[in-house]
């Protein structure tokens, strides 16, 4: 019988040289003092004040103070060897009304944030717009109105000129799906509307617009070495078994599940798989949008927590698998266990759209975690489940997937939207009461990749 040597580690996995290594967050969910020093009101702080919208009652007005803690949070993010943060910039605190007057307080905030950063050897990435929509916009019609891509082209260019001696890496905007159909589609997300499939889908051709505003903004204003692109929250369609079969599926569904967002970026058009997925309906298009909207990226941001699995069928045909009812899921019943996503989700998106560069620029688990004990919080569900998911992002890279870098989300537990505070994802907890700040085991773990830049 061979001799075991337990406790010996395995081979570590090196990723790649220079390989970024980082965790997220977003404005309205950390920064808190939502009405303070000349903000204007954001679509979710008007939104959380209707009974019922958000667990708890809970709102964004404190979330955990990062506007008055933003130092000390940088001073942890050293500590727990980050090199890399992506932050966004809460629209309504530079300009309250969506669009000209700018706020003086608000732009000094995020350039004391942005040195804070840089003096630690943090470099920023910076979202320009994650969910928080001026509620000034909103009440001229919100996303379903051109006015919205008309006044972000104006906020883009402020914020690049204003930052671009100190941000090299932009994100024009998060996730497009989520904010437009679980916004405007369901109701169940600020600003609670549940409008038609035609008035939601003309919202996502103006958001398309303010992407190309964003990339257009960049490429004028961004100085040398600006890099831009999109975060997409793309469905990673896993297939199987990986067989020839199963694999030719998985892309047909990854090109039919996404054809929204990158195909029109893509290709410049509303193609053939989007126009099946409409049934042959097109939102308005004015001359030069396509063009603007498919400007060239430098990279793709991809939000990967979870995929759905597929098949061939019998007539070779993509075909969702149903996932079994032991099949581990986090506490966010949307969150199955599936870290094949991101081998699968990078891969695909590069195959299918021809993405040159990979960037996950969210991966994490939430759950309704309890307060440290002793000062420790054991989350090894977490630590678990993104160790096997860089495990097939390393794997993915070995088989020439160019994924560049790797953003955990979140830095720390915030306001997890309709799910208010009990919904923690962060690698630190975070007392609300006291903000109190405590890593939790993922985050220890974390940091000894970073170091090692290897899964060790
Ligand atoms: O908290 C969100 C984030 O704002 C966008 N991506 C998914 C996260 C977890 O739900």
């Amino acid at each position: 019988m061979s001799k075991l040597t337990l406790g010996a580690p395995s081979a570590a996995r090196p990723f790649p040289k220079n390989f970024c290594w980082g965790a997220a967050s977003a404005s309205a969910q950390v920064e808190g003092a939502a009405d303070e020093d000349g903000k204007g009101p954001s679509i979710w702080d008007v939104f959380a004040r209707r009974p019922g919208a958000i667990k708890h009652g809970d709102t964004p007005a404190i979330a955990c103070d990062h506007y008055h803690r933003f130092r000390e949070d940088a001073e942890l993010m050293a500590r727990l060897g980050l090199k890399h943060y992506r932050l966004s910039i809460a629209w309504p605190r530079l300009m309250p009304n969506g669009a000209g007057t700018l706020n003086r307080r608000g732009l000094d905030f995020y350039s004391r944030l942005l040195d804070a950063l840089l003096e630690r050897g943090i470099t920023p990435w910076v979202t320009m717009f994650h969910w928080d929509l001026p509620q000034t916009l909103e009440d001229k019609g919100g996303w379903p109105t051109r006015q919205v891509a008309d006044a972000f082209a104006d906020y883009a260019d402020t914020i690049v000129k204003t930052y671009g001696d100190r941000v090299k890496n932009w994100i024009t905007l998060n996730e497009t799906s989520v904010f437009l159909d679980s916004g405007y589609g369901l109701g169940r997300h600020a600003p609670g509307r549940k409008e038609d499939f035609a008035t939601v889908h003309q919202g996502f051709h103006h958001a398309l617009l303010c992407h190309g505003h964003g990339v257009r903004a960049v490429r004028e204003h961004g100085g040398a070495g600006a890099r831009v692109g999109i975060t997409d929250n793309s469905r990673a369609t896993t297939p199987v078994r990986e067989t020839a079969a199963d694999i030719a599926a998985a892309r047909e569904a990854f090109a039919r599940e996404n054809c929204r967002v990158l195909e029109p970026i893509y290709t410049g058009a509303y193609g053939e798989v989007y126009r099946h997925h409409t049934k042959g309906w097109l939102p308005k298009i004015a001359p030069g949008d396509m063009e603007l909207i498919s400007a060239p990226t430098d990279f793709l941001g991809l939000n990967i927590y979870t995929g759905e699995f597929v098949r061939a069928g019998a007539d070779g045909r993509a075909a969702s698998v149903p996932v079994p009812e032991h099949y581990p899921v986090a506490d966010s019943p949307w969150l199955r266990w599936n870290a094949r996503a991101l081998y699968w989700g990078p891969r695909l998106a590069v195959e299918v759209f021809g993405a040159k560069e990979i960037v996950i620029t969210e991966n994490g688990a939430g759950y309704d975690e309890t307060p440290p004990v002793n000062g420790e919080v054991n989350d090894l569900h977490r630590l678990e489940y993104i160790r096997a998911c860089l495990g097939e992002l390393r794997r993915g890279i070995g088989d020439g997937v160019p994924v560049t870098g790797y953003f955990a989300w979140s830095l720390m537990d915030n306001f997890e939207w309709a799910e208010g505070y009990a919904r923690r994802f962060g690698l630190v907890y975070n007392d609300f009461q006291t903000q109190q700040r405590t890593p939790k085991a993922s985050a220890l773990w974390y940091r000894e990749v970073i170091k090692a830049n290897a899964l060790v």
